[in-house]
């Protein structure tokens, strides 16, 4: 049996890879940091079947002791602080989990056991102020905020652990991608929840930031496939994982109001102290690269995704309203 080890396996993306490594029969454990309350809305489903470790990225020692008691074959550093305006917020914090937490786990990794497969979460980010278009493997970065840069660190830094210790390391630089269990921050679920909530008499208006931004938005349980694709490769590599696909957020919007006959003019307001210190203006990712070496091909679709999270935050609504 194959085991694997998954820092953040609490968020969005932990929680679709532990789904599917369980179903491919894995052995899964995952890394959580240590909390007064519960971290489990998003895995409570699985609690019986994975093992929970507790450690940090911000402490070597508590890493290197996980990786030698789990022993896993794989690894997936998905832990991060991943919400970009809160990296201006707390830039310094940032670096320490983004960027210096990678070196700390890479570390761990070599002390423990330099032959355990190694993904790191690099995101389209890092391409910032966009130098091409359509960004591929090769598309000099340009980050426009702390969290792109410590991205951009814990890129090069897995890229020099990979050819200073001959290590299985792959980075899959991931675009936007979203689902029901999205944090609701972010914005496409900030939207599909204020939908529900509008349609249900719960909610009047929707504030927003940028309406014109413009992104490469893909479903969660597409992405987290090409991640353990990239770890039974032969060879480790790093690959762009994107739909193709661009769309603004001002169409986000009219899909998602539209889904349950709203107008979407009626109710979203633009507010500025949404717009960030310095924008990306525009993602999209060309993931050829992943497509023939991985044979890796999205299923779900922008439509798709976006009325699978307008009905499914409609669903939790209704259940909140007739349990209050
Ligand atoms: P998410 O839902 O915000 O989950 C982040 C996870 O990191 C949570 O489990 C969190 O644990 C954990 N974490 C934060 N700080 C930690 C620390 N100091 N030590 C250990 N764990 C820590 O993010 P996601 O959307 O699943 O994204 C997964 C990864 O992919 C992140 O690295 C993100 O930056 C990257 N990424 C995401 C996207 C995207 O569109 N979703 C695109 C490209 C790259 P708590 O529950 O304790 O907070
Ligand atoms: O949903 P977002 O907050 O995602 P963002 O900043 O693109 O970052 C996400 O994707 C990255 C991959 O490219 C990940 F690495 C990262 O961890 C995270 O998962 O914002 C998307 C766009 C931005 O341009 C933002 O300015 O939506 C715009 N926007 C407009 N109004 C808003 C809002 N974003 C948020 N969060 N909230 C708003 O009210």
């Amino acid at each position: 049996m194959r085991t694997a080890l998954i820092t953040g396996i609490t968020g969005q993306d932990g929680s679709h890879l532990a789904d599917l490594l369980l179903d491919k029969g894995y052995r899964v454990a995952g890394i959580v940091r240590r909390s007064s309350v519960d971290q489990s809305e998003r895995i409570g489903h699985l609690l019986n079947r994975i093992e929970i470790h507790q450690a940090d990225l911000l402490d070597e020692s508590s890493l290197v002791k996980v990786i030698d008691r789990v022993r896993p074959h794989e690894l997936y550093n998905l832990g991060a602080m991943s919400f970009v305006p809160a990296s201006w917020e707390q830039p310094v914090l940032t670096g320490e989990f983004t960027a210096l937490g990678v070196t700390r786990i890479l570390d761990a990794v070599r002390i423990i056991d330099p032959n355990i497969r190694f993904y790191q979460a690099s995101s389209s980010e890092m391409f910032g102020r966009v130098r091409q278009v359509p960004q591929t493997e090769t598309t000099p970065f340009y980050p426009r905020s702390p969290y792109g840069v410590a991205k951009a660190y814990a890129h090069w830094i897995t890229v020099n652990y990979r050819e200073s210790y001959d290590m299985h390391a792959s980075c899959g630089i991931l675009f936007n991608h979203e689902g029901p269990r999205r944090g609701r921050e972010f914005v496409s679920r900030k939207i599909t929840d204020a939908v529900a909530r509008i349609k249900l008499g719960k909610q009047q208006k929707l504030e927003l930031g940028n309406l014109d931004a413009r992104r490469d938005w893909g479903y969660a349980g597409d992405y987290v496939r090409a991640m353990w694709l990239m770890l039974q490769q032969d060879t480790p590599g790093d690959y762009v994982i994107a739909s193709g696909r661009q769309h603004t957020v001002r169409e986000l919007c009219e899909l998602a109001f539209g889904h349950v006959g709203l107008d979407w003019q009626q109710h979203v307001v633009t507010n500025t102290n949404l717009l960030r210190p310095a924008e990306v203006d525009s993602l999209l990712g060309d993931a050829s690269l992943a497509r023939e070496t991985l044979g890796w091909v999205p299923e779900v679709s922008f439509e798709q995704l976006v009325s699978m999270m307008v009905d499914a935050d409609l669903v939790r609504v209704r259940r909140e309203i007739a349990q209050a």
